[in-house]
């Protein structure tokens, strides 16, 4: 990256629950930091997830990366789709069974309703899977609505049944 050129914050989730997960996760986050006008800053802790929306699967693997990033918004999210398309992902079933998922959940102060892109991540502040991670990171990150992390999550907990998440330790449970 050069001096010249925006560098924006966004913050990227990840979701695996097909084959080896840790795998796909590893295979992923490799390729994101191999980009050319992409650096990872912090990446947080795997945690293994209650799969929502779609019941019928096995459970998840999520983590969250911030990333620092010259790209532009739409070109952030076709590396993504690229890597996704990459190892092998198959878009079959809504919300259903992947090996890789990427989504793009913040992009700076980004406010974007698009149905190519929408940012923030219209489902994120619903879901414990993207709130934890991204809490253990970035607690303190202000989003364009003015809370930050640590109050999305709280008001999240208050309002919503949360769906089980774990550290992911490596062992199978
Ligand atoms: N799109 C719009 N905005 C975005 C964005 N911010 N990031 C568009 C990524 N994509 C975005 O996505 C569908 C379309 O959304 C794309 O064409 C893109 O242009 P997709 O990845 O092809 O399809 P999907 O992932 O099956 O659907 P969707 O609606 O993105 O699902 P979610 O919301 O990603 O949910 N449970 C647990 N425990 N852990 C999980 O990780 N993931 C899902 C998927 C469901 N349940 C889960 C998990
Ligand atoms: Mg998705």
């Amino acid at each position: 990256m050069t001096g010249e050129e925006k560098l924006h914050h966004a913050f990227i989730g990840l979701g695996s629950n097909m084959g080896d997960r840790m795998a796909y996760l590893e295979a992923a986050l490799r390729e994101i930091t191999a980009q050319p006008g992409i650096r990872l800053l912090k990446a947080s802790s795997c945690y293994e997830s209650e799969p929502v929306g779609y019941l019928d699967q096995d459970w998840f693997i999520n983590r969250v990366v911030e990333v620092e990033t010259t790209l532009a918004p739409l070109e952030l999210l076709h590396v993504l789709q690229g890597i996704e398309n990459r190892l092998g992902r198959r878009r079959l079933i809504r919300w259903g069974p992947r090996v890789i998922d990427l989504d793009l959940l913040l992009f700076g102060n980004l406010v974007l309703r698009t149905r190519e892109l929408t940012v923030p991540h219209p489902r994120m502040y619903e879901r414990n899977f993207v709130l934890i991670p991204l809490n253990e990171i970035a607690p303190k990150y202000r989003h364009p609505d003015g809370r930050t992390t640590a109050e999305h999550l709280q008001v999240y907990l208050a309002t919503a049944p949360a769906e089980k998440i774990r550290l992911w330790t490596g062992e199978e449970m």
